[in-house]
């Protein structure tokens, strides 16, 4: 036995050594994360940047692409096994098939590996052949990276959390209701407990419709393969007594497994090991839901951004065994925008970067903000009205399959016009309006090399990953 398990640790580690060497000597890895609410945008962006570096038609702004040094690009077997493989295949045919549609949306951590043969560049590149760089992206919801912050709560904190902000919002109004009538220092009854977790996760899923961002914990909206288990059958209770074999007690305790048995795991097996974050938001969807939705979004990006900055958490300190270095945050669908209006959109997603940042430098990290489409669903016209020229997005409404022109309204210059009204809790635009309208994708003709049309997804390549590949 003994002997076994030490032979075993050494044969892993001869291995970690050998990856290592293979890496920082042949064959580079990077691994890329790719992460954002649920439905901000990760499985087009993902689907359209490998289709787009397998056929480098459209990627200009990726310098390896267009100085023609890289050779050749390829899907490979992914290293980790037990991970789900991200279905590229099925979603790029949703996208660009005969009745092109949006994919299914995914529900828990998925990976892809893609492999580039790259011509090196500078003093190296007469010397030496090309070499193979390893991209693995990772894509998780940004749902999960929400719970880090349950790891510095007790149960009680979390709980007044938790309640204070669901006061204010209509979708939690059973919720509370529920919570009124339980007694939580009552001895334990499982279909108590069950119907509390219940009404707890109904709540947040409404409100999550309705436009708000920080719906914790994350695995009550997206259990992925552990619902219905114990470490999900909680919900937040007043503050209170809790003696032995009462129901606060086992929901403490339930509390607690989750974050040791679900929020650690995550974070050591998957989180760890980035080095590059993509992290995407659907601004225009919050702006078009309000103020309310917009300052929520504020602190769920803050929250966001806040796990990139490890020294606030030991626990993050001590897993973390690489630092990301780039880290990329994206508005998505800026082809709802004409593009006279994507530097205002990139000024929002940088006043929401600055805001995170200034309470704490991300230990050396790159950061970008950018406005982007990973699939250009629309095309861009201007025409006159009243005698003025305006600017118009058209494209086949997802409803109703008909071609429509929008004016999603106008986004301020300043986005502090935005942002203030949101801090101060307004309930709804004082000045303006903004639509917003789900288009279908496009039917598509590729040209032999091209991949699909987007919106800046080169730049958001070049920064993410052109020096790994110079
Ligand atoms: N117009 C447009 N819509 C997009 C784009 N990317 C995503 N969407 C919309 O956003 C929805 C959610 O995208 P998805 O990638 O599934 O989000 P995920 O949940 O983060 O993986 C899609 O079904 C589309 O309706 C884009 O580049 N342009
Ligand atoms: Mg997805």
């Amino acid at each position: 036995m003994v002997i076994g398990a030490i032979s075993d640790t050494l044969g892993r580690s001869v291995e970690s050594v050998g990856s290592v060497l293979s890496e920082t000597f042949f064959e580079p890895v990077i691994r890329l994360g790719v992460t954002g609410l649920s439905r901000a945008g990760k499985t087009v962006f993902i689907t359209s940047l490998v289709a787009n570096l397998l056929d480098r038609g459209r990627m200009p702004g990726l310098q390896a692409a267009s100085s023609g040094r890289i050779q050749a690009a390829f899907l490979q077997p992914q290293p980790d096994d037990t991970v789900p493989r991200f279905d590229y295949e099925t979603h790029l045919a949703a996208l660009t098939g005969r009745a092109p549609h949006w994919p299914e949306s995914t529900r828990a951590v998925s990976e892809l590996r893609l492999s580039l043969r790259v011509q090196p560049s500078g003093l190296l590149s007469g010397l030496s052949g090309p070499r193979t760089v390893h991209i693995d992206i990772v894509d998780y919801p940004g749902e999960w990276l929400l719970d880090l912050s349950l790891l510095d709560q007790s149960y009680d904190q979390w709980s007044a959390d938790t309640l204070s902000r669901a006061e204010a919002r209509d979708p939690a109004r059973q919720f509370r209701a529920l919570i009124d009538a339980t007694d939580g220092s009552a001895a334990l009854d499982e279909p108590t407990a069950q119907a509390l977790a219940r009404s707890f996760t109904a709540y947040l899923v409404e409100a999550r419709e309705q436009g708000f961002s920080d719906c914790t914990p994350g695995r009550f909206l997206l259990p992925g393969e552990l619902e219905g288990s114990p470490a999900l059958t909680f919900a937040p209770l007043p503050a209170g007594e809790a003696p032995r074999g009462s129901l606060r007690r086992e929901m403490v305790r339930r509390y607690e497994a989750y974050k040791a048995q679900v929020v650690k795991p995550f974070f050591r097996t998957h989180f760890a090991r980035i080095d590059r974050q993509v992290v995407l938001v659907d601004a225009l969807g919050a702006i078009h839901s309000g103020p309310q939705a917009v300052e929520d979004l504020r602190r769920a990006m803050a929250g966001i951004l806040g796990a990139f900055r490890p020294g606030r958490n030991s626990f993050l300190s001590a897993i973390m065994g690489r630092r990301v270095e780039k880290i990329l945050f994206a508005a998505t669908k800026a082809d709802h925008l004409h593009h006279s209006q994507h530097p205002r959109l990139t000024a929002i997603m940088e006043a929401l970067l600055r805001d995170a940042r200034d309470r704490a430098d991300f230990a050396g990290a790159k950061t970008q903000a950018m406005a982007l489409a990973a699939l250009r669903a629309t095309v861009e016209e201007t025409r006159s009205h009243d005698g003025k020229a305006l600017d118009l997005v058209r494209g086949t409404l997802l409803d109703t399959g008909k071609q429509a022109a929008l004016h999603p309204g106008e986004l301020p210059e300043d986005p502090g016009h935005l942002l203030a009204p949101a801090r101060k809790g307004e309930t709804a635009w004082l000045d303006a309006d903004y639509s917003v309208m789900r288009f279908a994708p496009a039917e598509l003709t590729l040209k032999p090399g091209e991949g699909p049309p987007h919106i800046r997804l080169d730049r958001a390549a070049e920064f993410l990953l052109g020096d790994k590949l110079a």
